[in-house]
């Protein structure tokens, strides 16, 4: 991580406030069933808790408890400044506002999304709440950077009490483009809300221009500049730069991770254990019904159908990882891919030999780093998809060269990983087609691609990702 950021994140002299702020939604540790606490799952806490590893200051965010009564408290030298949600903010906020409103409209809307009144003013409230909480604990003309789609508001709420801060947001998800947008009764609540930053990151240029879009139409302003990957935004004495910063992994410490002898072994035992077929495919999701697993399941069954892919050589490992299981369109999700993966497993499986191998829990990164290792076709196929992080750990894990990526077009890492095989995950004919030319291409090939995509992502890591977005942020 780059040095000469580290003046800026150092903790001050002022009282217990830090100069670097963190704020998201959820904190970076979730409260186990024994009381002790670990590192919870998802895309954003793998990009930020690197980033955090290297410098000093505080993560604002709520533990995941419900009614809880944690406190402040330190994990690796990480302060963590909790902010308690009851029962009804639950419900209203998080279930409601955040993951029945936002996050289906913003992933194309491929599940209804819902609008009431009520969940509206939870998010709100709880925002004001994130925003009051995190000035608490930011020092005198320090730095802050907001999270996610959870807390669109944030921004201009901070703004409002402390014009000496820098402000930083990063939304993780795509941001829609104006024919959804509108939809959203509260629309130009939103965009106010984030042109409280001084820097607002998008994950994809598409996302940026869309963001600009849904200002041009919904928001007063003196000024709108555009340019390729974005552009900047003057309202009265406030200036907002509105850019992409694809987000990525961290690229080196995947690669020596994955690159031991024991993950050699641990690999060779895999692939014995499911008796050693020719073809490994691998998906690994939360299980989200943006993410098509069932899309995929249904790609593999009818190649097994048609004899494309060989049931006796065939094995797909799919980690589906539970998540928001008491939120609209989950269960159905999980009803759709577990009656797949028994339709598969009972038309072409044998005693003791299922096809998929699947897996409703989460792995510790290092088995996951193995089964990366153990794929020869990474299936990723996502209807929407912010970036998708498990790409991108996929590629930095294969220091052999090989294996083969299947990568949606949806996917915000499609705009970096050109020499995956491309799908449309709506085309089934055309995904069969990709999965199965991803399975029977010649080894030069497959280390011509492999080696391209690892250089894409050495290049553009996440601490390049972190440095480029803290540089601009330090200059507003
Ligand atoms: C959001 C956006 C965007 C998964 N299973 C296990 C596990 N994981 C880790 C992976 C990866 C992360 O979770 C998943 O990240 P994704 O990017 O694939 O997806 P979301 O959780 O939906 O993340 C997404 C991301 O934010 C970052 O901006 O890319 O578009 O939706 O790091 O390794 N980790 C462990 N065990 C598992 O079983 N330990």
């Amino acid at each position: 991580m780059d040095n000469d950021q580290t003046s800026m994140v150092e903790r001050s002299d002022d009282g217990d406030r830090s100069q670097f702020v963190v704020v998201a939604n959820r904190l970076p540790v979730r409260l186990d069933d024994d009381g002790s606490w670990s590192l919870s799952p998802g895309g954003l806490v793998s990009a930020m808790l690197p980033v955090m590893r290297q410098r000093t200051g505080a993560w604002v965010g709520w533990d995941g408890t419900v009614d809880g009564d944690s406190e402040r408290f330190e994990f690796e030298d990480i302060q963590l400044a909790v902010v308690e949600l009851s029962a009804a903010d639950h419900d209203e906020y998080y279930s409601g506002a955040c993951n029945e409103t936002i996050w289906p409209l913003y992933h194309g809307a491929i599940e209804a999304a819902q609008f009431h009144r009520e969940t509206w003013a939870t998010y709100r409230s709880v925002n004001q709440r994130f925003a009051d909480a995190a000035c608490a604990e930011l020092a005198e003309g320090g730095t802050v950077w907001v999270h996610d789609y959870q807390l669109q508001l944030v921004p201009s709420m901070i703004r409002e009490q402390r014009p000496d801060a820098k402000i930083g947001y990063y939304l993780h998800i795509p941001f829609p483009p104006l024919e959804l947008l509108s939809r959203l009764p509260w629309r130009q609540q939103v965009l106010d809300g984030l042109l409280g930053a001084d820097v607002v990151g998008l994950q994809t240029q598409a996302d940026a221009r869309n963001v600009l879009s849904g200002v041009r139409r919904f928001c007063k302003t003196d000024d709108i500049v555009f340019a390729a990957d974005g552009g900047i935004v003057r309202a009265g004495h406030q200036t907002a730069v509105v850019k992409s910063f694809p987000i990525s992994v961290d690229y080196h410490s995947i690669a020596a991770e994955a690159d031991t002898d024991e993950v050699d072994i641990a690999v060779k035992a895999l692939r014995a254990e499911i008796g050693n077929p020719s073809v490994v495919l691998l998906g690994v999701d939360r299980l989200d019904y943006t993410k098509g697993i069932d899309l995929r399941l249904k790609a593999v069954r009818e190649l097994l159908i048609e004899q494309r892919l060989d049931p006796r050589e065939t094995v797909l490992i799919q980690v589906a990882v539970p998540s928001r299981e008491d939120v609209l369109g989950y269960e159905d999700v999980r009803n759709r891919v577990e009656q797949l993966v028994s339709m598969i497993n009972g038309d072409f499986g044998e005693l003791g030999r299922p096809i998929v191998q699947y897996i409703h829990k989460g792995l510790p990164f290092s088995e996951l780093l193995v089964l990366y290792r153990a794929a020869d076709v990474l299936l990723v196929t996502p209807f929407q998809d912010g970036m998708n992080l498990v790409a991108k750990e996929y590629v930095s894990a294969r220091a052999d060269n090989r294996g083969a990526l299947v990568l949606s077009e949806f996917a915000g890492a499609a705009e970096e990983l050109t020499d995956s095989f491309l799908v449309n995950p709506y085309d089934t004919e055309g995904l069969k087609d990709q999965i199965e030319a991803a399975v029977r291409m010649g080894e030069d090939e497959e280390r011509e691609r492999m080696v391209a995509m690892r250089e894409q992502v050495e290049s553009n890591d996440l601490a390049a990702w972190a440095k480029s977005f803290l540089a601009l942020l330090a200059m507003a």
